[in-house]
């Protein structure tokens, strides 16, 4: 395989040969979980854990993956929980900043991960996050909508609006994620739009607050309403070192990837410079449509890279600090270097 995909970089031969006789008490192996990246050479990981087990089974080829990602430690371990957050707003006058999106991804316990899941636990997943979202709180109110029977138009519509997700892109078809779609996916979207949740994308949930301002600590208040409620209805899949357990480990520990659509003209054009200060705050670049896209009339999504052994709050606080670092590049960025 000649990648440059980080499971190309750990998996050695002798690795292989002792991890690759090895199944999870569901029947999950590595083989299985490393489909995608042998499929797509272009992987940037080239793994997917198919059940919680996976993680400590396959733990001698995932923790250098995880080490290597979100840029901890050996000993790494998952920092304290989503609190509350009071910050500035970054761009206060709304010349840069068009959208703010801050989702985590959780699993429920017991049940194997998209990738390794059956139909009949496909549905399970759909009636319990179903039946845990009728009582949200107040603000939060809402209504499931099953892709299932979806007229193609109403789909459209909320996938323009970014509230419902399509079927996987390459990387999840060939881990097996997309796998029976529309089948028992769908979305639950309050009645203002700002707090969905995609049910059975890459993780079972994708909790999600969103909305047309660059109001990073609203956003994120938002988000914790919900997922606080949620954590009493439902059993999610944690563990003490490696946090919320998730399909790719890249989004392991918080599982939380906290973004900004944001214009950047003259950025656009000394990419060198804004990804100079993306690393500075260990922030990623995607492009206008997420992952894997690319960056539609200079609009950029930025988001924190690292999701293990830092807390949610901190998370915000270095988005914030790098966007605004971002912003002040922009607004001084001299024309004659571009
Ligand atoms: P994920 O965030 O779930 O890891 P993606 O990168 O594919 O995966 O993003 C999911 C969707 O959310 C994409 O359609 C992307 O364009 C949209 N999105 C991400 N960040 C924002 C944002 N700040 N504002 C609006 N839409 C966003
Ligand atoms: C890859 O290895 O490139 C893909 N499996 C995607 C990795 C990024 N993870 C993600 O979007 N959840």
């Amino acid at each position: 395989m000649d990648s440059g995909a980080l499971i190309k970089k750990y998996l050695t031969p002798a690795l292989y040969e002792i991890l690759a006789p090895l199944k999870t008490k569901t029947g999950f192996t590595l083989d299985a979980a490393i489909q995608s990246g042998l499929k797509n050479p272009d992987s940037s990981i080239g793994i997917y854990a198919g059940d919680c087990q996976s993680y400590f089974i396959f733990s001698s080829i995932l923790d250098p993956i995880i080490h290597a990602y979100h840029a901890v430690g050996e000993d790494f371990k998952h920092g304290p929980d989503l609190t509350g957050n009071k910050l500035d707003l970054v761009d206060p006058d709304n010349e840069f900043i068009l959208s703010t999106r801050i989702r985590v991804a959780r699993n429920l316990k017991d049940i194997c991960f998209p990738c390794h899941i059956s139909a009949r636990d496909r549905r399970r997943v759909e009636f319990l996050v179903s039946d845990a979202v009728k009582n949200m709180p107040q603000n939060l109110k809402g209504q499931y909508i099953p892709f299932q029977d979806m007229p193609p138009s109403q789909m459209e519509n909320l996938l323009t609006k970014k509230l419902a997700f399509p079927k996987g892109d390459r990387f999840q078809d060939t881990a097996g994620i997309n796998r029976d779609f529309p089948n028992s996916r769908g979305i639950f979207l309050s009645r203002d739009k700002k707090f969905m949740i995609w049910v059975n994308e890459e993780d079972h949930l994708r909790i999600i607050s969103l909305e047309s301002s660059c109001d990073i600590c609203g956003v994120f208040n938002r988000l914790c309403l919900g997922l606080n409620h949620l954590g009493k209805k439902l059993e999610f899949a944690f563990d003490k070192k490696y946090g919320f357990l998730t399909s790719c480990p890249t989004n392991i520990g918080t599982a939380m990837r906290a973004s900004v659509h944001i214009r950047l003209k003259k950025l656009e054009k000394n990419q060198s410079l804004l990804r100079s200060i993306a690393n500075q705050y260990h922030l990623q670049i995607r492009g206008t449509g997420g992952e894997k896209t690319s960056v539609d009339k200079g609009i950029f999504d930025i988001s924190n890279k690292r999701r293990l052994g830092i807390s949610g709050t901190r998370i915000i606080q270095n988005l914030h600090a790098g966007i605004a670092a971002i912003i002040q590049a922009e607004k001084t960025c001299n024309s004659t270097s571009l």
